[in-house]
């Protein structure tokens, strides 16, 4: 099923609920529109986990009026292919094009090797595509569909991963921001689902799978502002402590018993609630990927990711390795925990953020000019009015005498 959320140039969800972009710190908000507003992000995992619905929820939570409320009353039917979902958020301005790349599910066939092919080869085919199109004598890349999170379903079982999640899981998270959640988490009791996390960090940990975590401290000296820095952190700690996200996903609306309409899913004893932080983790999942680490996952998309495709591409490039003339194919990787522990990579990665909080800091300088300027235009352009007027004042005084000396 595709929606296409997005209509040509007019906003989908002006003035609607607040989604927060713009509640950004100033500094993170230029950057991010600077990079022209882009978010991608991808769902994968088992067959009828939830993931069609999940995108369906997001989009209904956060858009109220667009053609997808038409659309949205399609039945979701099983996504037989990647299916890319585009959607504009506007908020005060600001404008945030969304796309979400809904993937078949696997695990249904018998032999289910290598069913996250199709994935991985999504993935790497946008660092390709924006690598060459970096290349080419004038850079204004057009088109950019790097995937910047990849949430990662996981059957609600109560017992474990299977080796599929993990195998898959593994090679996700060598190429992108990977946030597993478990899906359908209003089939687990509340004892079950802590239970369950606990035992999916574990197998995590111990598999080296290197999941996207927020950053409990700020690197950025200019993001130090004490208050407002406490208080992230403090986000960052409950999103930590709630993964992987427990999700439930629904397009309809219930009364929730004290006569509000719900989002959730029903039950004989009551109805779930989607956006209730009690019944799930939903809001913290959506507020994680659209609004405080909106940015962490694009610089890293961007400085960790794309960096390591580019120069894994470029050494093996170099180094005459055989590759197969498919574009898709990416050189082999470290795996995560020893990429963290070189010391030739850690320099790199030090380097990238030295050579970024210097664009920053530039880009910031740019702006204040940027802002003086305009400042400067406006007294300007005050006093030429103010001159204008004066000059029409002087010419109605002056055709009222002449009507006077005319009679
Ligand atoms: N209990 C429960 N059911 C859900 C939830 N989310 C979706 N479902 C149901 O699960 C079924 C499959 O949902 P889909 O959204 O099509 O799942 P999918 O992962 O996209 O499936 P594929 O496209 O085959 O990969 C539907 O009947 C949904 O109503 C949930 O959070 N809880
Ligand atoms: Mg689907």
């Amino acid at each position: 099923m595709t929606i296409e959320a997005e209509s040509m140039g007019a906003p989908v969800a002006s003035g609607v609920q607040t989604i927060g972009i713009s509640n950004l710190p100033n500094q993170r908000y230029k950057i991010v529109s600077e990079r022209g507003g882009s978010f991608t992000m991808m769902v994968c995992g088992e067959s009828g986990l939830g993931k069609t619905t999940f995108i369906n929820t997001l989009f209904q939570t956060t858009l109220k009026h667009s053609d997808f409320q038409q659309r949205r009353h399609l039945p979701i039917k099983r996504t037989v292919e990647i299916d890319i979902i585009r959607a504009l958020l506007e908020e005060k301005n600001f404008n945030l094009r969304v796309n979400v790349i809904d993937t078949p599910g696997f695990g249904d066939n018998v032999n289910n090797n290598k069913s996250w092919q199709s994935i991985i080869d999504f993935i790497d085919d946008q660092h390709d595509s924006f690598m060459r199109q970096e290349q080419q004598p004038y850079r204004d890349v057009k088109f950019d569909l790097r995937v910047h999170a990849v949430l990662y379903f996981i059957r609600p079982t109560g017992h474990g991963l299977k080796p599929l999640d993990i195998e898959t899981m593994k090679r996700i998270s060598t190429r992108a921001n990977l946030i597993p959640v478990i899906a359908k988490s209003d089939t687990l009791t509340a004892q079950e689902l802590t239970a369950f996390k606990l035992r999916i960090r574990q197998v995590i940990e111990a598999q080296e799978i290197r999941i996207f975590t927020p950053p409990l401290e700020r690197e950025r000296e200019s993001d130090l502002n004490s208050n407002q820095d406490l208080a992230a952190m403090e986000h960052a700690r409950q999103l930590i402590e709630s993964m992987p996200f427990a999700i439930i996903g629904s397009e309809k609306k219930f009364d929730n018993g004290q006569g509000k309409q719900v989002i959730g899913r029903r039950y004989p004893w009551g109805v779930v609630e989607i956006e209730n932080d009690n019944h799930c983790d939903f809001r913290k999942l959506r507020s994680l990927l659209l609004r405080t680490n909106l940015l962490d996952l694009i610089l890293t998309t961007q400085e960790l990711h794309y960096e390591t495709y580019r120069r894994l591409r470029l050494e093996g490039n170099s180094s005459g390795t055989e590759e197969s003339n498919s574009s898709s194919t990416v050189p082999l990787r470290a795996p995560a925990r020893k990429l963290s522990h070189n010391p030739k990579y850690k320099e790199e990665e030090n380097a990238l953020k030295k050579y970024f909080t210097d664009q920053v800091k530039a880009e910031e300088q740019r702006f204040r000019q940027w802002e003086q300027n305009i400042v400067n235009e406006r007294i300007r352009l005050n006093g030429d009015l103010e001159e204008i007027q004066n000059k029409v004042k002087r010419l109605d005084e002056q055709v009222k005498s002449l009507q006077l000396k005319k009679r």
